[in-house]
């Protein structure tokens, strides 16, 4: 699959959200250190101590396992951090509550090395606020030993055979869970139809059962130690679980999966604005993203980078989706939507 045909399903969000008042500016007592706050489980370690030893600048990491998180995080004011990632979905919410700082990604010297189409993503077209971190698909992964399948569609995660009933782990957030399960029931993520919700509702109240846990982190070990036997996962999660456990199967289902793309960006307030425009620039030299690509194992932005990955990832079906996958990218929800998701989301874990 190309990025190009990946951007034909892209498309703008409504920002919509209400502008939170500014924190005041952290001021870290460790005064040069670059705090970064990441996904979990996301951040090359071999990375950071390239970094410190090109360029003297120490580094701790912090994570967190959704945007939702990361925005509640932001909202509530001083974090300390300086350099966080946010996913395509989220990048006008946080940019509208004036919760992101204007980079200027596109004047730093390896913005060039940046893939063309990449360049200009519809949520941050000028590259004001943000530079791309790493990109992947949502769907899921089963045991094939538990259930040999075959498995073509979205229903078998939604609606489990029997033998996954209390071993199905899903994602910790409403806007993970509820887009997945809008576009099986045939709808756009960020539907706001009343109708549809109320069927999404319906849809994941009937999963419940079956469902584990509903947690973001963890589920490479949940899976490999058969705790759960299937879950909800992000393609190079699914990639590192697979190379653990060689009966998981990531499914590419015939209803399409969701696309993303997590992006580096420095919050409002952040003590140490040059080191992390250091650490982005950093970002976009090939051989960086490439590091970062085969510990994560997911796609990067960077031209150059492929020469630089692992054959078993370069080679891995959870890395090369089938031409014909259906890949929808998230609009990013406005505020309704997200309200909507929501309540929907408290009945659900009520
Ligand atoms: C965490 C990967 C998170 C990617 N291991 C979600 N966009």
């Amino acid at each position: 699959m190309t990025p190009s045909r990946l951007l034909l399903a892209l498309g703008l969000g409504a920002a919509a959200a209400v502008a939170a008042p500014l924190a005041e500016p952290a001021r870290a007592a460790d005064a040069g250190v670059l705090h970064i706050f990441n996904w979990t489980d996301y951040t090359a370690p071999d990375l950071l101590t390239k970094f410190t030893k090109e360029t003297g600048i120490k580094v701790t990491l912090d994570t967190y396992d959704s945007n939702e998180t990361l925005l509640a995080k932001l909202k509530a004011g001083t974090t300390g951090y300086d350099l966080v990632v946010v996913s395509d979905d989220f990048v006008h919410i946080f940019v509208t509550q004036n919760l992101l700082e204007p980079i200027d990604a596109s004047a730093m010297p390896n913005f060039k090395n940046l893939e063309p189409q990449w360049q200009k993503r519809p949520w941050d077209p000028t590259a004001e606020y943000t530079v791309p971190w790493q990109w992947g698909t949502t769907s899921f992964i089963y045991d094939t030993k538990v259930y040999p399948g075959p498995v073509d569609s979205l229903s078998t995660l939604f609606s489990p055979p029997a033998v996954f009933k209390g071993q199905v782990g899903m994602l910790a957030a409403p806007s993970e869970v509820i887009n997945l399960a809008l576009l099986y029931q045939g709808h756009l993520p960020c539907d706001e139809t009343p109708a549809d919700l109320k069927a999404v509702l319906a849809l994941l109240l009937a999963q419940k059962p079956f469902v584990k846990t509903y947690d973001s982190d963890g589920i490479i070990d949940r899976m490999d130690s058969g705790e759960t036997t299937m879950s909800q996962e992000w393609s190079g999660d699914a990639q590192r679980a697979r190379t653990a456990k060689p009966t998981l199967k990531y499914v590419y289902a015939k209803e399409g999966g969701i696309g993303w793309m997590d992006n580096m960006a420095i919050p409002v307030g952040a003590p140490d604005v040059e080191n992390a425009k250091k650490f982005i620039n950093f970002m976009m030299d090939p051989e960086n993203a490439a590091i970062e690509s085969n510990f994560a194992s997911y796609q990067n932005a960077v031209a150059g980078s492929n020469k630089y990955l692992q054959p078993a990832l370069a080679n891995a079906p959870e890395f090369n989706p089938p031409a014909d996958y259906k890949i929808v990218f998230s609009p990013g929800c406005d505020a309704k939507a997200t309200k909507d998701f929501d309540r929907i989301w408290t009945l659900l874990r009520k």
